[in-house]
């Protein structure tokens, strides 16, 4: 209720303008700097927060202004391209139900719980992901260029790539640190629970058309894809933008789509308007969203997201191993019984999702309160690239704590750790799932 009524549109309709704001981890306070005519109107504005806590008025000073773009350390970002108001995003994402991580830039992770229901998650409760500010691009003047080492450079338009052969594909997308905040030590990065993964039918044109229509010159062996958006990172001085490459062969296994709908609407500008990549089984930071430019190269990209970002660093036997994050690990996820929730003595479905990069789910194996591992039935068609639906009826006797855990298998024979290996950036956790239920 707080949180909309901070909104921006919520405060304007108060005469107030909120400039910046800021939560203190860990205190439960929040600061934000705003303008109105007159305190009276601002004290106004704040009385719903005197339900939850203290409300300090302090007069801004000069300062106010630097403070709200982020203190005096920050550079405005040279991107060029218009965003989207980040407060009206996270408002949408907020009323959709997303678990908001956080709003610059914005982050919100689906509840387990939604994730059950449909084949597909809907757009709006679709995790979000972002690492910059949300680009507003214009559909109509919006042109894809492919350059590099190519017989022809492409300059596509909407119209152009619409008039393409279309295909449409289910797939489950991951973000690689879904799962964080579980490694312990903690590790630095968004702290993650669980819901940082969706699946959705995704439409568009497969990659390799497009390519095939620029015609790689000799020695082309790499793609760099560019996003629109970026900002300033650490370690750099200039303000970078969100690219990511792949190899030919990394991109020959895969069935990679540059995608203008997602579940039969146009894209949202949250989800890459109007056009992504998709890269079916890897995790999500290969599918780049706002996708504006592929350069062909005969040099593997190294760009920050793809040699800074997104590493395994393991600290094996005393010995740092890096290894890159590209497929998703097999993993299941338990989205009934809720953690904590009540169930009646007698039948009941233990249900859920599981989904791997590797290959389709060959089996799901349910432990009730660290019994033997049992198998759950599979529920609808195997899908190489989406997750799969699971479920294990079961007669509950005995009142009491029930310990639910769930381990997925691949194709790939590939089946989930009691615990992920510990990794310095937090990638990859696909530890087993465990919730506990009550028997009542
Ligand atoms: N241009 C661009 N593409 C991006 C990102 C980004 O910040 N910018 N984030 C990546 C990451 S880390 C993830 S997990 C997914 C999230 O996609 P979604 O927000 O549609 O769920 O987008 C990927 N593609
Ligand atoms: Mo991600």
């Amino acid at each position: 209720m707080l949180l909309n009524h901070l909104s921006r549109p919520s405060a304007a309709r108060h005469g107030v303008v909120i400039k910046g704001e800021a939560v203190v981890r860990g205190s439960h306070s929040l600061f934000f700097i705003a303008e109105a005519a007159d305190e009276t109107v601002l004290q106004a504005f704040l009385t719903p927060f005197l339900q939850a806590g203290e409300v300090e008025v302090m007069a801004a000073s000069t300062c106010a202004g630097v403070v709200a773009s982020g203190g005096c350390d920050a550079r405005p970002a040279d991107v060029s391209t218009s965003v989207l108001d980040p407060a009206d995003a996270c408002q949408d994402a907020v009323e959709a139900g997303l678990l908001i991580h956080s709003v610059y830039p914005l982050n919100g992770e689906t509840s387990v719980q939604d994730l059950a229901g449909g084949a597909v998650v809907p757009n709006g409760r679709f995790y979000l992901r972002n690492h910059f500010d949300i680009p507003n691009l214009d559909g109509e003047s919006y042109r894809l260029s492919v350059d590099g080492l190519v017989e022809r450079s492409l300059s596509l338009s909407m119209r152009d790539l619409h008039n393409l052969h279309a295909e449409s594909l289910m797939v489950t997308l991951e973000c690689a640190g879904n799962g964080r905040s579980l490694f312990d030590p903690t590790v630095p990065g968004e702290a993650w629970g669980l819901g940082a993964v969706s699946t959705a039918e995704w439409t568009g044109v497969p990659l390799s058309k497009v390519i095939e229509r620029a015609g790689p010159r000799s020695g082309a062996r790499e793609l760099t894809f560019r996003g629109a958006d970026g900002g300033l990172v650490e370690g750099h001085d200039a303000p970078i933008r969100f690219e990511r490459g792949l190899s030919f062969d990394q991109i020959r296994e895969t069935d990679a789509l540059l995608a203008y709908e997602m579940n039969g609407e146009p894209l949202s500008a949250t989800h890459g308007y109007p056009l992504r990549l998709i890269v079916p089984g890897w995790y999500a930071v290969a599918s780049v969203k706002w996708l504006t430019e592929i350069v062909v190269t005969d040099k593997p990209c190294e760009t920050h997201y793809q040699t800074e970002k997104y590493w395994y660093q393991w600290v094996r036997n005393g010995r740092d191993e890096r290894a890159p994050v590209t497929l998703m690990s097999v993993r299941a996820l338990i989205s009934s019984p809720d953690q904590g929730e009540s169930l009646p003595r007698g039948e009941t479905a233990i249900r859920g999702v599981a989904w791997s990069g590797a290959g389709s789910i060959s089996r799901v194996d349910v432990s009730l309160n660290n019994g033997p591992w049992r198998e759950a039935r599979l529920v609808g068609e195997p899908r190489r690239s989406a997750w799969q639906w699971w479920e294990l009826i079961t007669r509950l006797e005995q009142t009491g704590p029930l310990a639910v855990r769930a381990r997925a298998t691949d194709m790939a024979g590939r089946t989930q750790p009691e615990r992920a290996e510990w990794n310095r950036l937090g990638y990859g956790n696909n530890s087993i799932h465990s919730v506990t239920a009550q028997v009542i």
